[in-house]
């Protein structure tokens, strides 16, 4: 899989940077005034996974390469924003390749911090900038309908298809929901969203994974944003980011979230993470590594990491009987260490 990358949004003011700083220990703008960030920071992060640390070990590998997310942390988002008000376009089109977006919330009470709307009201916050999410999705849409529409009455059946696929889509936005909601209430409008190609290319907002990170003390917290999160289809976290120095279970909620799973290479060169999703098959996880390795898959040997750890080693392993041949039609799993046969 490509790059994982998410965005950070949200109203100004609120804490975006404060996060990305965390996550990302760059020392950025912090200030408690509303679009103390204009231009876009972008980030790398190392995904946490002590599987890495535990092979580079056993296979005294002279280099250890863990997974990485990117990070993108852009001006906050105002009502209005999908006219232009505030920051507004510019900064979600920074957001457009991203694979997931983190939805940051004031949730904390500190009368010293600046609110735009001048009240803490997460449920309130949180309906502006879906609202602003669902409109720039729908000026999109609206945009492609209108022309598929038009080829649609050359009569040709994959347009009129197309038409009315968009038009579903259409639909969904035009009752103020997230595509994400839908999808999460309907299999078919999840079908749609994830595997079409047409929708897939116009990169819509609200179709995004959403992680919902709540900003301040689990007390604060109120049953109405929690049930309203768990309609919205995302995953919840909370943290009191003036207080932390990591917050890693957002990122192990991006992997939940994004379907994704990590498999492994090691030897004495390196240890390496690599990044897919869940149930994908062995010639495309090998065409990861190296874009020919799918062309010219012939088999997988694999074994669980667990299994090689505890067996001392790769030879081992093998005397063991332990490693596995897996053909074309294997699904490579969570923690599978793998090495590629090829022609
Ligand atoms: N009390 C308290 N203050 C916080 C917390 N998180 C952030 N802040 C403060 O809120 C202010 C805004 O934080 P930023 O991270 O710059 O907010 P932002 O969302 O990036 O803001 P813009 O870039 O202006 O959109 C800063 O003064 C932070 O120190 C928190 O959990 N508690
Ligand atoms: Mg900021």
């Amino acid at each position: 899989m490509a790059k994982i990358s998410i965005g950070i949004v949200g109203l100004p003011n609120v804490g975006k940077s404060t996060l990305f700083k965390i996550l990302t220990k760059q020392d950025i703008t912090i200030a408690n005034y509303p679009f103390a960030t204009i231009d876009p920071n972008v980030g790398v992060v190392t995904v946490p996974d002590d599987r890495v640390d535990r092979l580079a070990e056993l296979s005294k590998s002279k280099k250890k390469i863990p997974a990485v997310v990117e990070f993108y942390d852009i001006a906050g988002l105002v009502k209005g924003a999908n006219q232009g008000e505030g920051l507004g376009n510019q900064f979600l089109g920074h957001i457009r390749e991203t694979q997931a977006i983190v939805i940051v919330l004031r949730v904390f009470r500190d009368p010293d911090i600046i609110h735009v709307e001048n009240s803490v009201d997460p449920l309130r916050d949180l309906d502006i900038i879906l609202t602003e999410l669902v409109l720039k999705d729908l000026e999109a849409v609206e945009k492609r309908h209108a022309r598929a529409e038009a080829e649609a009455r050359t009569g040709k059946k994959e347009a009129i298809a197309e038409r009315d696929r968009l038009a579903g889509v259409k639909a969904i936005l035009a009752e103020g929901r997230t595509l994400a909601a839908a999808a999460a209430a309907s299999d078919d409008v999840a079908e749609l969203i994830r595997n079409d190609r047409l929708i897939r290319e116009l990169n819509l907002l609200t179709a995004k994974r959403q992680i919902f990170l709540l900003n301040g003390s689990p007390e604060d917290v109120s049953e109405a944003l929690r049930s309203r999160i768990a309609e919205l289809g995302g995953g919840a976290v909370v943290a009191d980011l003036a207080s932390v120095e990591s917050v890693p279970e957002l990122i192990s909620k991006a992997y939940a979230v994004l379907n994704l799973a990590s498999f492994f290479t090691t030897g004495e060169d390196e240890t390496r993470a690599w990044t897919i999703e869940r149930g994908m098959l062995a010639p495309q996880a090998a065409g990861v590594i190296h874009t020919d390795f799918e062309e010219k898959f012939i088999r997988l040997e694999a074994i669980a990491c667990d299994q090689l750890l505890a067996a001392g080693g790769w030879t081992q392993a093998k005397q063991k009987g332990l490693i596995r041949l897996e053909g074309k039609t294997y699904e490579v799993k969570d923690g599978d260490v793998i090495v590629v046969r090829h022609g």
